[in-house]
């Protein structure tokens, strides 16, 4: 199997997750098939290229980082495939270096946020919130975790295990006991997998109902985001696409038998109004989510009819 086949197979079965680290592997399949291709003919060459782009951007339909990455590694305009190949094998590694680097940045700029004793709140698994709460924690400030166990694949262990290695102390709770634990709260810090043009957060099913309960609590709400999880597509009103994954997820197929007539739905992700947001930390700062619209028209460069090309 080609390390492109194998990195979509593993974005698709989870095994490769999490938005930023699914955009990184997917512009490095990209830059390995470029590599691979053995053609003199520049038809051909593209040709493969956009069949690997669609192959990868089928994979997950959600997280925005995917095909934004795709997007950026595809930009190329050469007369000669060595052109062409040089240029996304560039464009990979700018973009994977660019990545790492925004995850470093929204650390500390989130870390500014966090104050000395707090207890922060997070929800699955994410690296750039992970980042911000170790930043936080390396800084000497004294903090606890409450992670909530991410039903039904459970990427809070994911955040435990990160949290523990890190020498933090966390506490794992049940989804379910978001509320009755959020008066201990002093912020939450979530990731994000794709950012409304007007600023609404889509990250993994349960995140609104964490947004609900600190709204409630009146506990800030913070999440952490790259500006690649910002939908360009989103300035023309198209919605982001909500993955349903397989009911044996969440009930085992044995006891499906059992309820032929039961109807099982498994959303992966759920949508945060921006009202309930009260900051983005973004690698070019720390932004309200009014400020969506600024950041893929006036930062990204994103113009309506370049969202409109890239419909697929
Ligand atoms: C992961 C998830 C994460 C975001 C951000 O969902 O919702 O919060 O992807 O992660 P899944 P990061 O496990 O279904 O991919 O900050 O690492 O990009």
């Amino acid at each position: 199997m080609t390390i492109l086949h194998e990195t979509a197979e593993k974005i698709k079965n989870m095994e490769i997750r999490g938005a930023g680290r699914i955009a990184r592997a997917a512009a490095l399949a990209l830059k390995d098939e470029a590599k691979s291709i053995d053609t003199d003919s520049l038809d051909e060459f593209n040709a493969k290229m956009k069949a690997a782009y669609k192959l990868l951007y089928q994979t997950r339909p959600t997280a925005v980082s995917l095909p934004n990455a795709l997007r950026i590694v595809m930009r190329y305009k050469a007369s000669t495939v060595a052109e062409a190949r040089s240029q996304i094998i560039a464009n990979a590694d700018a973009f994977v270096t660019g990545s790492e680097n925004a995850v470093k940045r929204i650390g500390e700029i989130g870390a500014r946020r966090i104050k000395d004793d707090f207890t922060i709140m997070t929800h699955c698994n994410s690296s750039a919130a992970a980042q911000i709460i170790q930043t936080a924690f390396k800084s000497k400030k004294n903090i606890s975790v409450i992670a909530t166990e991410t039903r039904p694949r459970m990427q809070g262990y994911v955040t435990v295990d990160v949290m523990q290695k890190a020498g933090i102390p966390t506490t794992l709770i049940l989804d379910s006991a978001v509320r009755y634990f959020m008066k201990k709260v002093d912020a939450v810090v979530v990731g994000a997998d794709a950012i409304t043009v007007n600023g609404n957060l889509i990250n993994k099913v349960g995140t609104s109902q964490l947004a609900l309960a600190a709204h409630e609590a009146r506990v800030p709400f913070i999440v952490a985001a790259e500006t690649y999880k910002f939908s360009p597509r989103t300035l023309l009103g198209e919605l982001v696409e909500i993955e349903e994954r397989d009911p044996s997820e969440v009930l085992s197929p044995e006891m499906q038998k059992k309820w032929p007539n039961l109807k099982i739905a498994n959303p992966a992700f759920d949508i945060t109004p921006h009202s309930y947001i009260d900051l983005i930390c973004t690698e070019i700062g720390a932004i309200p989510p009014e400020m969506a619209y600024w950041v893929i028209t006036e930062k990204l460069g994103w113009e309506i009819e370049e969202a409109d090309e890239n419909i697929m």
